[in-house]
């Protein structure tokens, strides 16, 4: 028995250091120190053997036992920590001569800046984790008030949220930048929100501010057509509804005809045939205040433009899911035109 303990060392020993990679290796380990292995059965052999035998050979076969179970313990390492080298990233490796473009939402954004800048917007941005007060407070949306169930959040754990809007942008520039004042912000908002073609748990906006003297519902109207025009290169059909928004008072839903199915109806319509684009209004003489500008010396309008959805309406997406998909063969068919 001593020598059948010997020879399975060995072999054992030849085996595992000949193997390199970890299904060969189990196969091994199932071989060597399963239930039906060699050593198995001379442990269950060990009842029919001498005290003095049982105390030598019993001995002996944990040694072997052991033995076998490091070996399978160290090559496993080795073949793992070999895995681990692979995957880090290799600089030599030549780099694909794939040029990368631009996410269609980008592409919108950059095109819709570009037509605030020419009617005198600056460009501002503020911080996707913001604080309770400028996502909600400062926007007359106080706590548990029932506008907050319009958006629900995620909050951080020291009490911040995931900004739901780009409107907390609106509060911050009355107060860094003060009145007379032409703003957009464009950026990243969260929103916690059953996905479905039209809604993203993470989707972008452009807020877009004028605070000045006797500014009117007529200028706010100019804006948002000529912001259409230039991005959609044609008249587009648009609807204005009242729409109720704590921080602008009047509010209105500015919804552009689907450009999808044409004003038939579709999953990304939610077969309505119209889009909810463009929520505006004149910012209500609270909002103002809170901002340390006068409401009646000066008066203001806002909307919260959805890129994401301008952005599908642009370039025919049906399914706002494929816009953060990152899906190459998805993306790579836009271009800065
Ligand atoms: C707002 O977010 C307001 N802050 C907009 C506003 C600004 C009103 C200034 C008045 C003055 P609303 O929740 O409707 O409003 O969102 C604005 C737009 O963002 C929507 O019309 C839509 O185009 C887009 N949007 C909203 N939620 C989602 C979502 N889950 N996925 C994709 N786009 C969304």
């Amino acid at each position: 028995m001593k020598e059948k303990l010997e020879l399975l060392k060995q072999n054992a020993t030849s085996d595992i250091n000949n193997v390199s990679d970890e299904q060969s290796l189990l196969r091994l380990k199932s071989t060597y120190l399963g239930k039906d292995s060699q050593i198995m059965q001379v442990m269950k052999s060990m009842k029919d053997l001498t005290i003095e035998e049982k105390k030598e050979i019993g001995k002996l076969a944990n040694e072997v036992k052991s033995f076998i179970e490091n070996l399978v313990k160290e090559k496993m390492n080795e073949i793992s920590s070999k895995k681990e080298n692979k995957r880090i990233f290799d600089n030599t490796l030549p780099v694909g001569d794939e040029i990368g473009s631009l996410s269609p939402i980008t592409i919108v954004a950059n095109e819709v800046a570009e037509v605030l800048k020419k009617m005198g917007f600056m460009i501002v941005s503020g911080p996707e984790m913001e604080k309770e007060y400028y996502n909600f407070e400062a926007l007359n949306i106080p706590k548990n008030h029932p506008a907050r169930d319009m958006q629900d959040t995620y909050w951080t754990n020291l009490g911040d949220v995931l900004r739901t809007h780009t409107s907390p942008v609106q509060a911050r520039s009355m107060e860094t930048y003060g009145a007379p004042i032409r703003m957009a912000a464009p950026g990243r908002c969260f929103r916690n929100e059953d996905i479905d073609a039209c809604h993203e748990n993470t989707f972008f906006q452009i807020e877009g501010m004028v605070i000045d003297k006797e500014v009117s519902i007529s200028n706010l109207i100019y804006v948002m057509k000529n912001i259409l025009k230039e991005i959609y290169k044609k008249d587009i059909e648009v609807r204005l509804r009242p729409g109720f928004f704590p921080f602008v008072e009047p509010g209105f839903e500015l919804d552009i005809k689907c450009l999808i199915c044409g004003g038939k109806g579709c999953p990304t319509c939610k077969n309505s045939g119209w889009l909810e684009l463009c929520p505006c209004g004149m910012i209500h003489p609270e909002v103002l205040r809170m901002g340390n500008i006068n409401p009646d010396e000066y008066s203001g309008f806002a909307f919260g433009i959805g890129l994401t959805r301008m952005a599908m309406m642009k370039y025919k997406i049906n399914d706002i899911r494929m816009l953060n998909s990152g899906e190459i063969r998805h993306l790579k068919q836009f271009k800065v035109k």
